[in-house]
Parts: C-alpha cells; sequence; structure tokens
C-alpha cells in the first residue's frame, strides 16, 4: 500500500466530513481502554462565513481510506507503519491494536480524487486481558536472583503490586530467576506475566512447598513477549520463574506476575 500525500490542508467541505470521521477500535488479543480526547481545533474565523469559487469539485468523488499505527510500539522511532482497516459503516473503521501494552496513536487517512488529504487520529491504551479468578500473588513478598540497582525501584516487589507502571528488572543476564510466597500452600491454575520490553523467550514454572526442593509444572519455549497467559494445575507455597532463555541482549523485566485460582 502506497504512503499517503503529504496531508495538505484540506477543502473544508472535505474537512467537515472528516470531522466526522468515527473510528472503532478492535483488537484480537489485548484489551483496549481509550485515552483522552481528540484535540479541539483552533477557533476558525471564516468558520461559517458565506463562500463562493470558481467551480467545485464533483461531489460524488469517491474517499481513499488508509490507516497507520506511530510506529513507536515496533521500533521506538515515531514513523508511521502501515495497518490493515476495515470499513465496518461509513466513516467507521476497525483495525487491530498493536499486541504490545503502552499508548499507540493510530491515524486514518482520507483522500479524494483530487489529491485532498485529511488525517484523523486517536489515541488508545493496549492493557493485558482481564483474568477471572483471584490472583494469589498480589502483594505477596517476592524474591528475585538480582535486580537492577539504577534508574529507579525495580526490585521483585514492583511485579506483584498490581500496577502495570511498575517492574522489577533483573540485572544483564542470560538467566534469572523470579520468585513469590504465597504464605502458605496454594492451588492455582492460571499464571499470566506481563512483560516489559525485556521479555523471557524460554522459562519453567516451578513451585515449591518449603522454598528449597522445586518441582517444575510448565516448561515454556519460543515466548515472544508481550503478554504470556498459562492454563497450568499446580500446588505450593512459593511459586518460581526459572528463567533460561532471554529475548533480547537485556535481562529479564515483568510489570506484573499474576498467580490467579479459579
Ligand atoms: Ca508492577
Amino acid at each position: 500500500m502506497r504512503p499517503p500525500h503529504t496531508p495538505a490542508r484540506p477543502r473544508r467541505s472535505r474537512r467537515r466530513s472528516l470531522t466526522a470521521l468515527a473510528l472503532s477500535l478492535l483488537v484480537a488479543s489485548a484489551t483496549l481502554v481509550p485515552v483522552g480526547a481528540a484535540e479541539a481545533a483552533p477557533t476558525l474565523l471564516s468558520q461559517g462565513k458565506p463562500a463562493t469559487a470558481s467551480s467545485v469539485e464533483n461531489p460524488g468523488d469517491p474517499i481513499n481510506y488508509v490507516a497507520f499505527f506511530n510506529s513507536k510500539y515496533i521500533d521506538g522511532a515515531g514513523g508511521l507503519a502501515w495497518t490493515a482497516l476495515t470499513q465496518t459503516a461509513p466513516g467507521k473503521f476497525t483495525v487491530t491494536a498493536p499486541e504490545r501494552l503502552g499508548v499507540w496513536k493510530v491515524y486514518v487517512f482520507a483522500e479524494d480524487g483530487q489529491g485532498n488529504v485529511g488525517v484523523e487520529t486517536r489515541s488508545l491504551r493496549v492493557v493485558p486481558p482481564a483474568v477471572q479468578g483471584t490472583n494469589l500473588a498480589l502483594g505477596k513478598p517476592a524474591t528475585a536472583s538480582s535486580f537492577d540497582p539504577w534508574n529507579g525501584d525495580y526490585s521483585a516487589a514492583r511485579a506483584v503490586d498490581g500496577d502495570l507502571g511498575t517492574r522489577w528488572a533483573s540485572q544483564w543476564g542470560p538467566t534469572a530467576w523470579f520468585q513469590v510466597d504465597l504464605g502458605s500452600v496454594r492451588s492455582f491454575d492460571h499464571l499470566q506475566l506481563v512483560w516489559e520490553a525485556a521479555y523471557g523467550k524460554s522459562y519453567e514454572v516451578q513451585t515449591s512447598d518449603d522454598g528449597s526442593t522445586w518441582s517444575t509444572v510448565k516448561t515454556v519455549t519460543g515466548g515472544n513477549g508481550g503478554v504470556d497467559d498459562i492454563d497450568v494445575a499446580g500446588s505450593g507455597r512459593y511459586v518460581r520463574l526459572n528463567l533460561t532463555e532471554r529475548g533480547t541482549e537485556w535481562g529479564y523485566s515483568l510489570f506484573e506476575l499474576g498467580v490467579y485460582a479459579r
């Protein structure tokens, strides 16, 4: 798909129709909540005033729509990344949000046959899918093989505080472990790992009743980061992630680890 022309100031008639453009956003495996509102337009002194011109374009002119995400979620740079767009009704479109946590911006460009281009944007926040049940790990004591002592608090407790804005980060290295003490032997059936960019590609989920003898209840390989939702039947006072292969050259970093009983 070709990129749109450099957005030119659209004709007033076209701008009015673009202002009415509405975006409805769906996402395949993550959940969206809208953030903020579209920016308010500045006062336009010519708005609504009588206007004449030598001619007007064909009012039946078809409009082509193309959509892009800000590429920040891919490369941190902030270019335009084309994304498929489905028109569901006049002026309504569906796009699939990135499977990556964060606030992302989507642009819809509309171009008529005369080269007039208008653009409408929406910001959206991608959050992990909700999990049913009780998070047994929430607020429980957590420890790890290491944590990054620089630039803030990246201690293990940050990954079980229920806050997606805080995280545990290990020091850089090929392996690490992270464990949480549930307080007593508990049964669980689901884990949700919410990774920061420094994700674990391969790891074992282990349990222990005494903190020294461990049983592996799940082995994950080939993970791609983002959110790992894992159905696993386990029981123990301690739940540990034995992180054996990292997805980047950094260490390991989790926004949250949830251990759920449903
Ligand atoms: Ca957190």
